[in-house]
């Protein structure tokens, strides 16, 4: 078998496309240098957000080891804060989709040069490309499953995304740091095909669209994506054009309810007997121990209103809605927590499932905002929205606003 049999893909000249070249694929791997890094910082941040050091109920990657060194307590303010970091993460990441394949496109010819290794260092090159082509499709298409569909992976998505996250953006970082000279001059330099890379090929076909004119094209795509995407985290106007967005065809109805629902009362197995007025209690525990309350205790409390958004890390979000009910400092302060409340663990009446369990941090409970929630938008919470009661504070991520709470205790966690 020979390398330069035009009919085999190992040979240059199989490859025919006029559009490869160094320009095109350097112009394509420097949107991804700057959009794959801010994925990166985003996810990271998503990931401090829900406040994995805090308690084994938050950490869906225990065995992060030092890769969670960067961890910080997630901050109350300003309340938009995860709609924002999580909003632009997954629209920037459903937006660069047709940028990667292009990019992956671009360099294919590459995949099958034999021999398979020259060298020590060019088989630790090509293994490193393994890495970061496999780590890319594998970060983008565990991504998008997570948003779009019911989660079909084998094992949980967060530790996966999360060190694939890892692996991906080592190698990444890696091939940015040996080509971006290279990118550079492909990209001043006058000559759009820098021979010297080997992209380009060495037989084209004659060409049917212009290199500007293919990059055009796959960034109009993206912008198709965006449109159809960012409606969901933006909203108000926006969200109808919203047409990607996950559970899109699940209507929340109108009314003061009438706003995204992740999962409803039914699916998580909540019982209209359990959350009756004779059946539910709130149970409060803390330093002097435990109180139990009534739904009609709760309301003769202090009630507080807080105009907060629920911002889900599937990027999805609703704008402010007027949640009304107890401060959470208030009900610290019942169970001798006065002034300053330590950390809550929150549960759930669910039985099943991994979010009927969460811990809040003693800044998210300090924050006057944070209410166990009984009303929204001046209704009382309907089945699907956590009735009786449920939590919301302020720039958290959904998956901390538990539902159908049954029960809160205070203490350093
Ligand atoms: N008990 C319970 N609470 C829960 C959940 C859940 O599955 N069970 N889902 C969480 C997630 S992931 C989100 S995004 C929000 C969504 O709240 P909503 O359905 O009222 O919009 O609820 C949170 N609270
Ligand atoms: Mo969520």
């Amino acid at each position: 078998m020979r390398d330069d049999d035009p009919r085999l893909p190992s040979s240059p000249a199989f490859w025919r496309s006029p559009l490869r070249g160094s320009w095109f694929t350097s112009v394509l791997g420097i949107v991804l240098l700057v959009g794959v890094t801010v994925l990166f910082v985003t996810g990271l941040v998503s990931y401090a957000a829900y406040n994995p050091d805090l308690s084994p109920v938050n950490d869906q990657t225990p065995d992060k080891g030092i890769l969670g060194f960067y961890l910080f307590s997630w901050p109350t303010n300003p309340s938009w804060l995860y709609r924002a970091t999580q909003g632009l993460h997954v629209t920037l990441g459903i937006t660069l989709i047709p940028v990667l394949l292009a990019k992956l496109w671009s360099v294919v010819p590459r995949l099958f040069t034999l021999p398979p290794a020259r060298s020590l260092a060019h088989a630790l090159e090509r293994l490193s490309l393994l890495l970061l082509v496999g780590g890319g499709l594998f970060e983008f298409t565990t991504g998008v499953l997570n948003v779009q569909l019911d989660y079909v992976f084998p094992g949980s998505f967060y530790p996966l995304h999360f060190y694939g996250a890892w692996v991906f953006f080592a190698a990444f970082a890696a091939h940015a740091a040996l080509k971006l000279p290279t990118a550079v001059r492909a990209i001043r330099g006058r000559s759009q095909n820098g021979p010297e890379t080997g992209l380009a090929a060495p037989r084209p076909d004659r060409p049917t669209v212009s290199r500007r004119g293919a990059l055009w094209f796959v960034g109009g795509a993206s912008l198709l994506l965006l449109v159809t995407t960012a409606g969901q985290s933006i909203g108000g106007a926006l969200r109808r054009t919203a047409l990607l967005a996950p559970h899109g065809g699940r209507d929340p109805g109108g009314g003061p309810n009438g706003f995204q629902i992740n999962k409803t009362a039914a699916y998580a197995g909540i019982d209209a007997k359990e959350t009756g007025a004779d059946a539910w209690r709130l149970v409060v525990t803390g330093r002097t121990g435990t109180v139990r309350l009534s739904r009609a205790e709760l309301l003769r409390m202090p009630q507080h209103s807080s105009a907060l958004p629920i911002a889900c890390v599937e990027g999805w979000s609703t704008a402010d809605q007027w949640w009304r009910g107890v401060r959470l400092g208030d009900l610290a302060a019942l169970v001798g927590h006065d002034g300053d409340p330590p950390d809550v663990l929150v549960e759930s009446l669910q039985r099943h499932g991994a979010f009927r369990r969460a811990a809040l941090r003693a800044n998210q409970v300090a924050d006057p905002r944070s209410l166990l929630a009984l009303a929204v938008n001046g209704e009382d919470l309907s089945p699907d929205h956590g009735y009786p009661a449920r939590i919301i504070v302020p720039a958290a991520p959904g998956v901390l606003n538990t539902k159908w709470v049954a029960r809160l205790t205070f203490g350093d966690l």
